[in-house]
């Protein structure tokens, strides 16, 4: 199955605007157990299942409408086609019609923040797209939809702590993100943006090496079955000690594989070891704080808002987010 099968069996194959512009917007997702590996390439589907949540007032909020000629706007400036970016969500747009197509995103997600922006991207162009073509799918369809513009996008659909199932079929109809219920008012996340500094390798290829080469992944499913069931546990619980090492484990587990590929991938930067010995002296001190990190060197803290203050004076320049608002 090619992706645009799998996008025509969710679409139905109807591609015909029912509005003049359709719109969806989306918020980035930080996983606190990791997407590291697709089992196919074609249709982004995992090796393993991930469990994320969602920052709100972190995302994008996308408009399309059909155009004269194709045209991506982000926060107002035009996108070169030729450029990575576009060309990723015109292919996108290609799985559903022919026709050309004016998509304009406003994006709140600073660019320097490793934070996915295709999670929020793709997620926002498939809400605003079922929108515009009026496929009226459920959260699910749209889960399945997002995944084939970026993996991490068919978590970004929903808000709150999300668990994308990895699904076994060929054809992906099984693997698909879906909201947990619960809600955690108390919990933090802080953001420590430590480097605007040009990625040395984007994370999909970075984890197709770790995937082809690295020893250490064979072990990463077993990494993920304890940290999966723990962190429900945790979420279910509000048990911060017990989601805080499950992540920090398993962020740590994913950069191990990375570490042991060939040729090796770190994103690792000395301000990433400084700002991680940080937590773990924090830790030490009695401050019940946690991090985990993404293909970027920037870390994210976890803890609970009886903390903040805490974690603001260790670091000054945390940006503390309230995912429950
Ligand atoms: C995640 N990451 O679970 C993991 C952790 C990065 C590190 O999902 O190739 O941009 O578009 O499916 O979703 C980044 O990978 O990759 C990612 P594609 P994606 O958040």
């Amino acid at each position: 199955m090619n992706k645009h099968e799998a996008a025509q069996l969710v679409t139905g194959g109807t591609s015909n605007w029912v509005k003049e512009e359709g719109e969806g917007g989306a918020s980035v997702n930080i996983a606190l157990c990791k997407y590291w590996g697709k089992r196919n390439e074609e249709l982004n589907l995992p090796v393993t299942s991930s469990l994320s949540i969602g920052l709100p007032g972190l995302g994008a909020q996308t408009k399309v409408r059909p155009a004269a000629r194709d045209a991506f706007f982000v926060n107002g400036t035009p996108m070169d086609s030729a450029a990575k970016a576009a060309a990723r969500v015109f292919d996108f747009i290609r799985l559903f019609t022919r026709e050309p197509v004016e998509v304009k995103t406003e994006s709140t997600v600073p660019l320097a923040a490793g934070l996915a922006s295709s999670a929020s991207g793709f997620a926002a162009l498939t809400k605003a797209l079922n929108d515009g073509f009026g496929w009226n799918l459920s959260g699910r369809g749209l889960s399945i939809l997002a995944r084939l513009g970026s993996g991490s996008a068919s978590r970004s659909v929903f808000d709150g702590f999300v668990r994308w199932q990895a699904g076994e079929r060929e054809d992906g109809m099984d693997s698909f993100a879906e909201p947990l219920e619960a809600v955690w008012p108390d919990l933090r996340m802080g953001l420590l943006l430590l480097s605007d500094k040009a990625k040395p390798i984007g994370s999909r290829e970075a984890m197709k090496r770790t995937v082809e080469t690295s020893l250490l992944y064979r072990q990463w499913p077993a990494r993920v079955k304890e940290d999966l069931a723990g962190l429900q546990e945790a979420v279910s619980r509000r048990d911060l000690t017990q989601l805080g090492r499950h992540a920090e484990q398993n962020a740590l587990g994913m950069h191990a594989t990375m570490l042991e590929s060939w040729p090796p991938v770190m994103y690792w930067l000395p301000e990433s070891v400084q700002a991680i010995h940080g937590v773990h002296a924090l830790r030490e001190s009695g401050v019940p704080v946690y991090f985990t990190m993404d293909a970027g060197p920037n870390v994210k803290l976890i803890f609970t808002a009886a903390h903040e203050s805490a974690v603001r004076s260790a670091f000054p320049e945390v940006r503390i987010i309230a995912p429950f608002g």
